[in-house]
């Protein structure tokens, strides 16, 4: 086994081999580019590499500064992680020119597996299952014309270099077939360098489904049974699962020979997928096979109980396979949602910035989270932005269904736009609960995952405005405990005023809408108004904004996260992001800047500083209002007119009292 090997990727991969090669006693470089000077790999690692600019063709995807890097530190290995330079055929001769082991399969196994056209003549050999159609050196339009009206329409035509989706073309009908292939030619000339293409049947409902091989040395190969990936967006997977929902045992034995026969057939040693694409009804055809670790392999490893990291370090230090093929079984149910700082309200544009609240859910036999970012780390906009991948494992398939909400429900991320409620609404979807499953459900779901209703509940609002109370007097109890004169009344923020029941007015933002929470003492309870209807409400509120809450009797449970004027309020697996808008520039009850401007708490008013009349710019102060020993100036919310004021110098105003009549200048 090897002493010390590198880590050539980042992110939460990195982190993950870490982890397992610390268990094994192994220990760890890790490269770093400019944009992850502090990320979390570089600080899990033992040594870490400097290796140049934060763009990965100038870094990551450099092959001799990683080589170089494993010859500064001694590393007598190098773990590629899936992407970068994972299948990377000159990396992969490189580690072998530099006496440094590559942990993936030979390099004859990664060039024979990247031309679709040249693995489906090994897989045919091999008599794994093709999907009807021809992919052979025939490239004449007529000929390939006449192999398509025999395969029977729709057929799918594939650029043999392509993948991930890129070259490929739908025909519905014979007459459109020689323009279709014209298209699928030109493109895949000019994005994978060569123009050969192969004819399929096209299946209308396919599952993605894969099975996860192993090879050693010693020609041992096994199967870790299936993954069902087939809920993808634009070929990026969303959620994956192991088992596959629906898989009889004949079927799984049939696709694990297959995946089996496929390794071999390759020569593969390492950990590998063989990919299939099925129909409804089960039957399936080779797709691709992939020569790396694959982003979902914890699915696997939860059902199995295997560390996959582990048994890749073993066979690439020469060792057999730790388990024969009838040792390894399944145990219940695992599913796996990769958590992203996207925006799946504007087409899932990536979100950078600095994650400035990051909860994940609390890790066990059930949840686990492999993630290479912590609290306070940036998003960048170098790397793919995954804040980590959530994976969850029960007994069965609707338990596990059951632990990914309360998961998702748990996770708090502040400071990126993130997909994690777009994640619980898909794991809550009749079509994926239901296992309705092929690679168009979200396409079909769109109407349910994607909901136009803006607007949060009147529970979101109470949690908001007793959140933001509770903040206060721990605020307060905090300045106080600071101050000369800890116990003076003025510190309370118990809402005691000396001859009235303590006002107070909050208001918040929510989108277009815009709402004012008018609080009052209501025993050792709060009551807040809310569009008319008063509820009484109570709770504590942690340091790390998780609030236990009683409104109207019902107790429930909330976070409330501050980023700014910003208030991020999760519950129930939904979250909202209220802005809190401060008083003393708000104007108008309804939230335009129309109207009166509304004292923010009771006071004296002290001044009047524009004149009846006058037109002012946005900021101008107005008047100046005395309260909580000091003097708080109100200004014009937007460039208008002074219409009027409704009180003189000296008036004590109650809170939420209109002070000023204001119009604001047309738009
Ligand atoms: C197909 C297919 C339907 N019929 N082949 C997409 C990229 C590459 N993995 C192969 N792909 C497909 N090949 C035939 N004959 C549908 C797809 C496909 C797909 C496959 C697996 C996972 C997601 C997919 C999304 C769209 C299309």
């Amino acid at each position: 086994m090897f002493n010390k090997i590198l880590i050539a990727n980042r992110g939460e991969i990195a982190c993950r081999v870490i982890k397992t090669a610390r268990r094994l006693g192994i220990k760890t470089v890790a490269v770093y580019s400019e944009a992850d000077a502090g990320a979390r790999h570089v600080r899990l690692a033992d040594e870490a590499v400097f290796i140049g600019p934060a763009a990965a063709r100038e870094s990551y995807l450099v092959v001799d500064k990683i080589i170089a890097a494993a010859k500064q530190t001694g590393a007598q290995a190098i773990h590629p992680g899936y992407g970068f330079l994972s299948e990377n055929e000159a990396f992969c001769d490189a580690c072998d020119a530099a006496g440094i082991v590559f942990i993936g399969p030979p390099v004859s196994a990664i060039r024979a597996m990247g031309s679709k056209s040249e693995a489906k003549k090994l897989m045919e050999k091999a008599q794994v299952p093709l999907t009807p159609g021809y992919h052979g050196d025939n490239q004449e339009p007529g000929f390939l014309n006449v192999q398509a009206d025999a395969i029977g329409y729709p057929v799918l035509i594939k650029a043999a270099a392509g993948g991930g989706g890129k070259g490929m073309r739908l025909v519905e009908r014979s007459t459109d077939f020689l323009e279709a292939l014209a298209s699928c030619k030109r493109e895949a000339a000019s994005s994978f360098g060569s123009d050969h293409v192969l004819v399929e049947k096209y299946l209308t409902r396919p599952r993605h489904i894969e099975i996860q091989v192993f090879g050693d040395t010693h020609g041992n190969y096994v199967h870790l049974f299936e993954r069902d990936c087939s809920v993808q967006r634009r070929h990026q997977k969303v959620l994956e699962e192991a088992p596959a929902p629906g898989m009889t045992l004949e079927r799984r034995a049939a696709m694990g020979k297959a995946a089996v026969d496929a390794a071999r057939a390759v020569g593969y040693v390492g950990a590998g997928t063989v990919e299939f694409i099925a129909n409804q009804d089960g039957t399936f055809y080779f797709m691709e096979m992939n020569t790396r670790l694959q982003v979902e392999h914890p699915v696997t490893e939860m059902i199995t109980g295997l560390d996959l990291v582990e048994w890749q370090l073993r066979v690439a230090s020469g060792e057999p396979l730790p388990l024969a093929q009838e040792q390894l079984a399944i145990n219940g149910h695992a599913l796996e949602a990769r958590i992203y700082a996207e925006d799946p309200g504007k087409g899932f544009l990536p979100s950078t910035g600095r994650l400035v609240h990051l909860a994940p859910p609390e890790e066990g036999v059930h949840v686990r989270v492999d993630t290479g970012v912590e609290e306070g780390d940036e998003i960048s906009p170098f790397y793919d932005p995954m804040i980590a991948k959530l994976i969850v494992w029960d007994v069965n398939r609707d338990r596990a269904l059951a632990r990914m909400l309360q998961a998702l429900a748990e996770y708090r991320v502040v400071g990126v736009a993130n997909n994690i409620e777009f994640l619980s609404r898909l794991t809550a979807c009749p079509a994926f609960a239901g296992a309705d499953l092929d690679t168009g459900l979200i396409e079909r779901e769109k109407g349910y995952l994607f909901p136009t209703e803006q607007g949060a509940p009147r529970e979101a609002w109470l949690v908001a405005g007793l959140a933001e109370l509770l903040r206060e007097k721990a605020r307060a109890v905090t300045q106080a405990a600071r101050h000369s004169e800890p116990d003076s009344p003025w510190h309370q923020r118990d809402g005691w005023r000396l001859n009235a029941a303590a006002k107070r007015t909050l208001i918040f933002r929510l989108g277009e809408e815009e709402k004012s929470l008018f609080v009052s003492n209501r025993g050792e309870a709060l009551a807040i108004t809310l569009d008319g209807t008063t509820s009484v409400v109570s709770g504590q509120l942690n340091l790390r904004g998780l609030l236990r809450a009683e409104l109207d009797g019902l107790r429930t449970t909330a976070t409330v996260v501050v980023a700014g004027e910003r208030r991020h309020v999760f519950g129930h697996g939904k979250a909202w992001q209220f802005a809190a808008v401060d008083p003393l520039h708000h104007s108008g009850g309804g939230g335009g800047a129309e109207g009166g401007l509304l004292a923010p708490m009771p006071g004296k008013v002290i001044a009047l500083i524009a004149a009846e009349g006058a037109k002012v710019e946005k900021g101008a102060p107005l008047l100046i209002l005395e309260a909580m020993k000091m003097e708080h100036t109100i200004t014009a919310p937007a460039a208008g007119t002074v219409k009027a004021f409704r009180f003189i110098v000296g008036d004590q105003v109650g809170d939420g009292a209109q002070l000023v009549d204001f119009a604001v200048d047309p738009a």
